[in-house]
């Protein structure tokens, strides 16, 4: 008989997003005629625009063609959406050469945690994006889970909440080999200022740490003072990687394409190029994006590609601030800063899976339990404004009806 992966079987509960689904089917099950509306899962729900649709078409045609197929690609990407996406995303900060192109960010997050194996220790924000420690968990790289404290034993948790602005303490955080980093923050929405992610950079200069920041969410941020990339801040890149993703700008959730940046300086202590190690991964256990979506990407990142995106963005943005109106006028305290898709609403005194099924059970609608996203998150539940407007207004009403909260 073949050992289960000892690691494997030190994840403490499912994935958090197949039990949200799980408990939504028990819901229908129960109440088959209930009209449930989605606000759980970050899901994009709006068609692809025009343009973005019309370039991903003619790939698609071209493909069917002598003249315009092509097999196996790069695997680090088209050089012309390398390109473009050093051009357009990063305003020619990076190097065409330090972005590589993949089938999202959360495939890229387990390949960074191949990267770096075993024995590195690490530190994520708490509440986080669970595919930080579930797959970290899984690369044996978090020790032993600790029973009493209900954490695992090499993971540094930085507690992000309110009464810290989202940003952790670092005078009290012990070094760690990574820190994993997201801006705009899933789930608690916050977005760390350019004085902020200085001093992170700063930290991780100190103690010889990498950054993995995660910019999923960056083209939501509106306001032109905060930071997109982690590449703005000085010295960031000789101790940040970023991951990104047009899952979220564009609706390419089901489509797949993100991409990774790994900049020169970056290095191991043994002073060889984490940039060769990953292009080392990325040729060995990737075989490059589909060559129909990153044409389909390319055609996102030109001018009417990029007006297209705006507008995408300011639906769901539109999304966000209705919820969050409607959650304000019901007395609940929530956290959005208006610069992305998630609203982080409060339940003092109350577990998260509570709150959770009292809003799916009485007003039929689905949100993220805060817990779900680490031990902080606890009390919160977190709103999705991906989702088609009628749903989201159909939403918002039935919370302030159905609920006593
Ligand atoms: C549900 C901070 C959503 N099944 O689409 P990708 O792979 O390029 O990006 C995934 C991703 C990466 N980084 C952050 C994210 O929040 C996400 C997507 N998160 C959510 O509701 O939190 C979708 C989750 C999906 C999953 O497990 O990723």
């Amino acid at each position: 008989m073949v050992k289960r992966n000892k690691n494997l079987a030190k994840l403490q509960a499912g994935y958090l997003f197949p039990e949200i689904n799980r408990r939504k089917n028990a819901l229908l099950e129960k109440s088959p005629d209930a009209k449930v509306i989605s606000l759980g899962i970050g899901n994009t729900t709006e068609p692809l625009t025009p343009h973005i649709t019309e370039g991903l078409k003619k790939a698609c045609e071209g493909m069917g063609t002598v003249g315009g197929y092509s097999g196996y690609g790069d695997e680090q990407g088209m050089t012309e959406l390398r390109a473009k996406i050093a051009e357009k995303m990063y305003n020619g900060i990076v190097d065409a050469d330090e972005v590589f192109t993949s089938d999202g960010a959360k495939c890229d997050c387990g390949r960074l945690q191949l990267l770096f194996g075993s024995e590195v220790s690490i530190a994520v924000q708490d509440p986080a994006y669970p595919v930080y420690v579930d797959g970290s968990v899984i690369a044996g790289a978090t020790g032993e889970y600790n029973k009493d404290k209900e954490l695992f034993d090499n993971i540094e948790y930085m507690s992000c909440t309110p009464e810290n602005d989202f940003f952790p303490d670092l005078d009290i955080l012990p070094r760690t080999d990574l820190i994993y980093f997201c801006s705009p923050n899933n789930p608690t929405g916050a977005v760390a200022t350019k004085e902020q992610l200085k001093k992170l950079v700063d930290f991780a200069k100190k103690n010889k740490s990498i950054i993995l920041f995660d910019a999923a969410y960056s083209e939501f941020v509106k306001d032109d003072s905060l930071p997109k990339s982690i590449f703005e801040i000085d010295g960031a890149r000789e101790v940040a990687i970023e991951i990104n993703s047009f899952s979220k700008p564009i609706g390419f959730t089901g489509v797949r394409l993100g991409w990774t940046l790994v900049p020169k300086e970056l290095k191991f202590e043994d002073g060889s190029l984490v940039r060769d190690d990953w292009n080392r991964i990325m040729t060995t256990v990737f075989n490059g994006a589909s060559n129909i979506v990153q044409l389909g990407g390319l055609a996102a990142l030109d001018d009417e590609g990029l007006k297209e995106m705006r507008e995408v963005i300011d639906f769901y943005m539109e999304n966000a601030r209705l919820i969050k109106e409607g959650l304000d006028s019901v007395g609940v305290k929530s956290y959005w800063t208006g610069n992305s898709p998630y609203i982080w609403a409060y339940f003092p005194g109350r577990k998260s899976w509570d709150v959770f099924s009292e809003i799916l059970e009485k007003a039929h609608v689905v949100t993220t339990p805060g817990s779900g996203f680490g031990p902080a998150g606890e009390g919160f539940v977190r709103f999705s404004a991906f989702g088609h407007r009628d749903d989201v207004i159909e939403a918002v009403k039935r919370v302030k009806e159905k609920l006593n909260l």
